[in-house]
């Protein structure tokens, strides 16, 4: 249902709301049939804001009766809004609407999932519950009250702390909550539900004890240990790292089914999706595992950056969200491998912001503008959002970070603030003039770097040159780009002293280094200190140094990564032009120590060194992407390693096995890593002996991650025939079809599989009983990830566009977030040759004519068409 005309929202437009609610009183009145919302708001006019009308958000609201102090009330009524005049400086409105949580599809506000009824506010779901100045800087105490059956919803909560409960007529209950809290309306939650809970207490540095409780569908106790055990970390990181205790007495995760997203931090009453709470080792991967922790962490870190201290409006949205992924991320990184950590977040990056920013949907981590604000919880607001939060650590240090996060929280606890005033608490703090890094926040773009190197032999001088430029924003002044360096010598010798950091602020730049003996080679942007392309002319010679040699590991990472995507790209053209590729020895070679040193280097490096560049990555480097001739390159390298590497990686696999108890310790993950990848490996040889191995290995895994990976590596089988790949998928659905996060992996590994026969059985799919299209975690599994499978998605023939718009038009209305989300997958479209580019343009076109186009898909898809949104 379409209810309102789209409209354009601007940051300049900001003005402060007319009416504050200081307190809410909510009672919801739970039935088969509907639920009835009583708000009670005690309202005043807002002193510093211009007198106005009195305009309330709703969405699909029928209201029952309106009064203010007591007295029916003369309003008008849209079907978004509701607007009061003539009232006084403080009152009392009340408003009566019944909702329907049973027909809410679209999993935003209050809907109902298998075992219950849930919410989800963020960022305008709470307008859906009950009229309300749905705005992040109207901040309210909550006092709520829920009624509800009690044998088919006997757990009733909300945000805050329980303060009574007790039975009625009719055999319902209820059971009223109290929030201490100030808190925006897009932190409100309830939950009412048949759920089983596991409990457990922190006891934080100051002695307070708060109590834990992990709420999940029946019989699901034995998933919840390692949640409850990674929210008892973060809860101690905090405190360790940043001095942040936990302020609640309840603090409450629910996990959910049906979600449009990850998870949802509503103040002392978290909202998951179940992918990131449930998690056991024969049905969760190393890295959901990993994943788990992070996204506990992340929630629980917003219980500060985000909660106490808010968002003036949804421009700043990385302000909370860029701030705690940079957080969950250092927490990850501490508890698992710093190392590898840092690898994966730039592959992250790089596979998902980088083209982001340089196609439709480009803006900056603060956009300026937005229809439909779920259309920027993007890429570029949290991942890129976290990269600005780490330049702004590297350049003030870590102390000056901490001493400029104390700063933030000791002038804006409690309050709804802006991007400037974090980063001007972080001036304060160090002393540090952060005016030019503001362009971080108001600039698209990823802007890119030329460096070139001269030596001077007779003054030992070494000069470094740099250029910045903005392609995608050619107006865009110069960013303030920390780039760290380091360089070595002609052994690889890290050379004394020449560690440093250098800040690019000017378009052309250069910068000199003294008493040098010889020419350096130059290790440039470690740790990936700005998300920048950086562009150097290394020798093959250099980066094969670098890789063996580079104590950094991300920048030895990386040199292998430039090794390998130049030589994928050459293949690729090569490819194109009817010939065959060409390996250098070199690679080969380099690979192979690399697989010799990993009992030095680590199992988890050399795992993240061997795998290439993804095509989506290397996609962006190319002028028009032949998505089939890039796909052919890389796994022609692939192929060319196994073949070269055979004896290593069979050696490898055999000595990596692991005897000891499955744990999903950074150790024993480095190491099932590393041996999936000699695996995956050993799969490029094609020959029935792989094959066996594969299947052995599924068979006899006693853990998913082994498991997964031997799947995963089957179901990319092209042969004809492939008894063992059948085999392997039959028996995986069979023993899993009851758990359903392992079968979104079963219908993830067919939707990502390279055969060429993948569109075919993803249709077959979306009819299977596995698949459910009201479900966003099956959607994503089965059609997004088919969106991001670069060669089938992107099909000569148009197939794949045409398919992901029928599907696109099948959901837009009934759940627009996850709709839009999928529309996302045409973001590259522009990028391929003018057959593609004629059927993708025919896709999205069909997409926008429809009549009453939800407002996300709508400016998803006109903006993908160059017009204006
Ligand atoms: N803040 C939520 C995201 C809400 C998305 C709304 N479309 C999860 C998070 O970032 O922690
Ligand atoms: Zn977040």
């Amino acid at each position: 249902m379409k209810t309102d005309t789209p409209q354009t929202v601007y940051l300049k437009d900001y003005t402060p709301p007319a009416y504050l609610i200081d307190h809410v009183e909510l009672d919801f009145d739970i039935r088969a049939d509907g639920t009835t919302v009583t708000s009670t708001l005690a309202m005043r006019r807002n002193p510093v804001a211009t007198p106005a009308t009195l305009v309330l958000d709703g969405e699909e609201l029928h209201t029952l009766s309106v009064a203010v102090d007591g007295k029916p009330a003369t309003y008008t009524e849209t079907p978004t809004s509701l607007s009061l005049n003539d009232l006084p400086a403080a009152f009392t409105l009340q408003t009566v609407v019944r909702i329907q949580p049973d027909h809410n599809t679209r999993l935003s506000g209050l809907y109902r999932s298998t075992d219950g009824y849930f919410t989800q506010c963020e960022a305008q779901g709470f307008r859906r519950i009950t009229w309300f100045i749905d705005r992040p800087d109207v901040m309210s105490r909550y006092t709520v009250t829920l009624h509800a059956d009690q044998a088919t919803y006997p757990v009733l909560l909300a945000n805050g702390n329980p303060v009574a409960a007790g039975a009625e007529a009719d055999g319902r209950h209820w059971a009223t909550w109290e929030d201490p809290f100030k808190k925006p309306a897009y932190l409100f939650a309830v939950v009412a539900g048949k759920l089983d809970v596991l409990r457990d207490s922190f006891r934080t540095a100051s002695g307070r004890e708060v109590q834990l409780a992990i709420y999940v569908e029946p019989d699901k106790l034995d998933q919840c240990p390692h949640a409850m055990d990674a929210l008892k970390k973060s809860m101690k990181w905090d405190e360790e790292r940043f001095g942040l205790e936990c302020d609640l007495d309840h603090y409450m995760i629910v996990a959910v089914g049906d979600f449009n997203m990850g998870a949802m931090e509503n103040k002392g009453l978290n909202i998951f999706n179940t992918k990131y709470v449930l998690a056991r080792s024969d049905v969760a991967t190393d890295v959901d595992f990993e994943n788990i922790d992070r996204v506990v962490a992340h929630e629980y870190f917003h219980n500060w950056t985000g909660n106490r201290v808010t968002c003036r409006d949804w421009f700043q949205l990385s302000l909370k969200e860029g701030l705690t992924v940079f957080r969950d991320q250092e927490f990850g990184a501490d508890l698992h491998n710093r190392q590898t950590a840092r690898i994966r977040e730039v592959r992250g990056l790089r596979a998902a912001q980088f083209p982001e920013d340089a196609g439709p949907m480009a803006h900056p981590i603060r956009p300026a503008s937005f229809v439909e604000i779920n259309n920027f919880y993007t890429a570029t607001v949290y991942e890129k959002g976290a990269e600005v939060i780490r330049m702004i650590q590297t350049l003030i240090g870590r102390d000056g970070f901490r001493a400029g996060m104390d700063e933030y929280f000791r002038r804006h606890d409690g309050q709804a603030v802006t991007c400037e005033d974090f980063v001007a608490a972080m001036a304060a703090a160090s002393g540090f003039d952060f005016a030019q890094f503001m362009r971080w926040y108001n600039q698209p773009g990823t802007p890119h770097v030329a460096a070139s190197g001269s030596f001077d032999a007779a003054a030992g001088r070494y000069t470094l040159r740099f250029t910045q430029s903005n392609p995608r924003a050619s107006d865009a002044a110069p960013y303030l780009i920390p780039v760290r360096v380091a360089l070595f010598d002609g052994e690889g010798h890290l050379l004394a002293g020449s560690e440093q950091t250098l800040q690019l602020t000017a378009t052309e730049q250069e910068f000199h280094i003294d008493n040098l003996a010889a020419e350096p080679v130059p290790s440039l942007l470690r740790d990936f200190s700005a998300p920048v392309y950086l562009d150097f002319a290394y020798t093959p010679e250099q980066l094969t140094l670098l890789l063996a040699h580079e104590s950094d590991p991300f920048n030895a990472w990386e040199a292998g990564q430039r090794l390998a995507s130049t030589l994928i790209l050459d293949a690729a053209r090569a490819i194109a032009a009817g010939q065959s590729p060409q390996w250098p020895d070199s690679f080969a070679a380099a690979a192979r120590r690399l697989l010799q040193t990993q009992a030095q280097r680590g199992a988890a490096f050399v795992a993240e060194a061997l795998t290439l560049p993804g095509e989506g990555t290397l996609a962006e480097m190319m002028e028009v992407v032949d998505p089939d001739a890039l796909h052919a390159a890389r796994n022609a390298l692939r192929r060319h390693l196994a073949e070269e590497l055979e004896g290593e990686f069979s050696g490898l696999y055999a000595a990596l096995a692991i005897s000891e108890a499955y744990a999903p310790t950074a150790a024993q993950a480095g190491r099932r890593a590393l041996r999936n990848v000699c695996l995956g490996y050993l799969m490029e040889l094609d020959t029935d002996a792989a094959r066996r191995l594969a299947l052995q290995q599924f068979e006899k895994a006693d853990n998913m991650t082994d498991q997964f990976a031997a799947l995963a590596s089957l179901a990319n089988v092209n042969a004809e025939l492939c008894p063992q790949r059948e085999q392997a998928l039959a028996a995986f659905y069979a023993t899993w079809q009851d758990e359903a996060l392992v079968v979104d992996k079963w219908l993830a590994v067919q939707s990502t599989s390279r055969r060429p026969d993948t569109l075919a059985t993803v249709k077959a799919l979306t009819a299977h009983p596995a698949f459910d299209a009201g479900n966003p975690n099956k959607i994503y599994a089965l059609i997004r990830n088919f969106g991001a499978n670069l060669v089938r998605f992107n099909a000569a023939d148009g197939s794949g566009y045409a398919f992901m718009a029928d599907r696109i038009l099948d959901l837009h209305d009934r759940n627009p977030q996850v709709a839009s989300r999928l529309a996302r997958c045409f973001d590259r479209w522009k990028k391929f040759d003018d057959t593609r580019q004629d059927h993708a343009r025919a896709a999205l076109q069909r997409i926008r004519n429809h009549p009453d186009l939800s407002r996300d898909v709508l400016e998803v898809v006109t903006r993908s068409l160059g017009e204006a949104a």
